[in-house]
């Protein structure tokens, strides 16, 4: 056991907390989410939660890059109110769809693995016909320094029955546990390794430099209760793809502890599910969310997704 990353500073793993966080006053604090209406900037447009925990349809809106600041604004406040909102029927080539991000954030490469949308450095496909899968529960990239804020998924090809992506509530699940379950949680961190996921990565770039460089990236560590840099809600921070270990832990113990909170995330009152049209988008919010894309379907199904620059997660001060 030794010492390792945790976005740009050391912790040591040996069993001893020791993550150092900008402090973050303890409790729900943070941005005031309103629960007032939220869209006064978008008068037609209805914003339609879909379950009590997470995710909304947004419906009349036609999403471009061309949306004004104040619109942008109030999509925001959805988005961070919802986790995860759905929009209908959108007509986005991928330029649009970067062009469209980038209204909420910088937009990463399309992903350190695999490869991007001919012309698009931007977008990454996932095309059935080409081996992409997401049929485990992850947040996005969370072996990464730091790991997307949110991505934008745009259905270019759904397939007839099937194909589905459900989405969880890691905020409502560290609500869920006992407090002094909580009260544990708040002061570990964990190990995140892509080299977890194996070879759940579709192999179109193995033994390619990106492939590569990712396999040798060192652990990186996160705090297990992550406090949301804008809403100040806490919520927990692993998930079953990239998170290898609580630290501190014996394996068993963490084990245990991981299948604790995978259960408590997948109780169906903390999931949103969503059926697919073609030209459907799903905005969300990556510090806060899991989903999970499920395989079976009939037919092709092919995605486009650009993801957004995220921040060093930190934890409970
Ligand atoms: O294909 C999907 O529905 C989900 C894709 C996914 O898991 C991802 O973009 O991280």
């Amino acid at each position: 056991m030794g010492r390792s990353q945790t976005c740009g500073l050391t912790v040591d793993i040996s069993g001893n907390k020791g993550v150092s966080s900008p402090p973050v006053p303890a409790g729900q604090v943070g941005l005031e989410v309103a629960e007032g209406p939220i869209l006064e900037a978008m008068p037609d447009v209805e914003v339609v939660p879909l379950t009590t925990a997470l995710g909304a349809e947004v419906s009349s809106v036609e999403l471009t890059p061309h949306l004004g600041d104040a619109e942008v604004t109030a999509l925001r406040q959805a988005l961070l109110r919802h986790k995860v909102l759905f929009f209908r029927r959108q007509s986005l080539d991928p330029a649009a769809l970067t062009g469209l991000a980038r209204l909420f954030g910088e937009p990463t490469e399309a992903h350190p693995v695999e490869p991007s949308v001919e012309g698009h450095p931007e977008v990454l496909a996932l095309d059935s016909a080409e081996g992409a899968r997401a049929d485990i529960w992850h947040s996005d990239l969370t072996f990464q320094e730091r790991p997307p804020m949110g991505a934008m998924l745009h259905a270019v090809v759904v397939p007839p029955v099937g194909g589905d992506t459900i989405w969880s509530d890691m905020s409502a699940t560290y609500e869920a546990m006992s407090p002094t379950l909580r009260g544990f949680l708040d002061g570990l961190t964990a190990t995140h390794t892509p080299t977890k996921a194996g070879g759940y990565f579709s192999q179109r770039d193995a033994g390619g430099d990106k492939a590569s460089r990712t396999a040798a990236a060192e652990p990186m560590h996160h705090p297990v209760v992550r406090v949301h840099p804008e809403t100040g809600h806490r919520s927990v921070f692993v998930n079953p793809l990239f998170t290898d270990k609580i630290d501190g832990l014996r394996r068993s113990e963490s084990d245990a502890l991981l299948s604790v909170i995978q259960n408590v995330a997948i109780q169906p009152e903390r999931l949103v599910r969503w059926h697919w049209t073609e030209g459907d988008v799903a905005f969300w919010d990556n510090r806060c969310t899991m989903h999970y894309a499920l395989l079976e379907f009939t037919g092709p199904r092919r995605m486009n997704r650009v993801a957004l620059h995220g921040e060093c997660p930190v934890g409970v001060g």
